[in-house]
């Protein structure tokens, strides 16, 4: 197969966890691409030359030729079958099962919890922000997040399904909404997050805000 030319569109201020789940699926592929950022804050995203790109004029998109993908959870499957392992790192369990219950973990944090999201933003992850206490709706989803995520994860688990998969990354950039800012979280969860920073396709993504 040819080296692919990809093209990733993240956030010029990488906080966004949904292009951070793409570049590290990416990097997980050990496969070459090249970022480009889009600035949100200036609205750069409305722009006719991105919004031919991305029909939802949101980041993350991933681009070939004339090929274009906006979601980040359609990116990730995207390159999983296309790049599938083992030729390539996996980034889905392969038991059919594993795989669904993954599926169904990206789906739920990104169409749930939105007290969190709103209350807990990224920048309290990736700029160390600080926000006033949560919110009794706020509190009632971290609550549902936390009894869900520590029913999936056994005690001293390194990850959801025996090896490493990208839900892994998105439940732990969740949690680390309320694990950054001193929210409380269970040690068994705290642990699991500092884990899953320490995997250098995330240290990557952070890297990029050093410099
Ligand atoms: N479901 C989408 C969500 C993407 C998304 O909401 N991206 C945000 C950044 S975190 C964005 O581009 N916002 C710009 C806007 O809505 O104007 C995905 O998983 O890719």
């Amino acid at each position: 197969m040819n080296t692919p030319a990809f093209t990733l569109y993240v956030d010029a201020q990488f906080t966004s966890p949904y292009a951070m789940s793409a570049f590290v699926a990416l990097t997980e592929k050990k496969l070459p691409f090249q970022l480009r950022t889009v600035d949100l804050t200036l609205q750069h995203n409305h722009l006719p030359e991105y919004a031919r790109l991305s029909m939802t004029h949101r980041v993350p998109t991933l681009s070939e030729g004339e090929f274009h993908l906006s979601e980040s959870s359609a990116i990730t499957e995207y390159l999983e079958e296309r790049f599938a392992p083992p030729a390539y790192t996996a980034l889905y369990p392969q038991a059919l099962q594993h795989k669904a219950k993954a599926r169904e973990i990206q789906a739920w944090l990104r169409s749930d919890l939105m007290p969190i999201r709103e209350e807990r933003p990224t920048t309290v992850i990736f700029l160390g922000e600080k926000r006033p206490p949560l919110s009794s709706a706020a509190q009632f989803a971290a609550a549902k997040l936390i009894a869900a995520a520590d029913a999936w994860l056994d005690e001293g688990s390194e990850c959801l399904f025996g090896a490493w998969s990208i839900a892994d990354l998105d439940l732990a950039v969740m949690l680390s909404r309320l694990a950054r800012h001193g929210d409380a979280l269970p040690a068994k969860l705290s642990a699991y997050v500092d884990r899953q920073w320490q995997r250098p396709s995330a240290q990557q993504w952070l890297k990029l805000l050093q410099d």
